[in-house]
């Protein structure tokens, strides 16, 4: 029988010890690492390694769960791989899985793009209950990036942001990274 654990907070995973090949994968829930080991009695362990760079303040989009998005390198002077697109439809999500190491307020700054009608929002969700909503005002063109902020208060622990796109949120923005202070 197969055994399947999700690492949320993982955007780059090396597998230290031991074993063997590991393959990269993606499903409709976002990329995943699939590997085999032999079986594990109840005081074997496995090893895992999480990083992200060596930046753990910045997480890309591109690396993040997605949900009815594409990812894309159509434009210019984006940061990590690639960045969020398809980005502006009702249901259409990011989410980010990080961790906090103190109650306080952190600053989130999203790198962006967005050529709209009206001034694209995104509504956030913080461990699954709705605290407000970002705006993200039109650029020039979709290869000039802004930086739009929002602030909110954390206590320690794995928390999971998610920028929502509900039934009025005035249209699509490339979402290219989000960093936080
Ligand atoms: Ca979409
Ligand atoms: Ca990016």
């Amino acid at each position: 029988m197969k055994k399947i654990i999700r690492i949320l907070t993982c955007l780059t995973i090396s597998i230290l010890t031991a074993t063997s090949l590991f393959s990269a994968e993606t499903d409709e829930r976002g990329k995943f690492v699939q590997f085999s080991v032999p079986a594990l009695q109840y005081w074997d362990m496995i090893d895992l390694d999480c990083s992200d760079n060596n930046n753990s303040n910045v997480l890309q989009p591109e690396n993040a769960l997605l949900a009815n998005t594409g990812i894309n390198t159509n434009h210019s002077d984006y940061l990590g791989t690639g960045f969020v697109d398809q980005y502006g439809e009702q249901f259409d999500r990011v989410s980010f899985d990080f961790q906090t190491e103190e109650e306080r307020d952190y600053q989130f700054g999203f790198h962006y793009s967005a050529v709209a009608e009206g001034e694209p929002v995104r509504h956030i969700y913080v461990d699954g209950n709705d605290t407000g909503y970002i705006s993200f005002p039109t650029t020039s063109d979709w290869d000039t990036w802004n930086e739009s902020t929002v602030t909110i208060h954390f206590a320690p622990g794995l928390q999971r942001l998610v920028l929502y796109t509900e039934s009025a949120d005035n249209g699509f923005i490339n979402l290219d990274q989000m960093g936080v202070q």
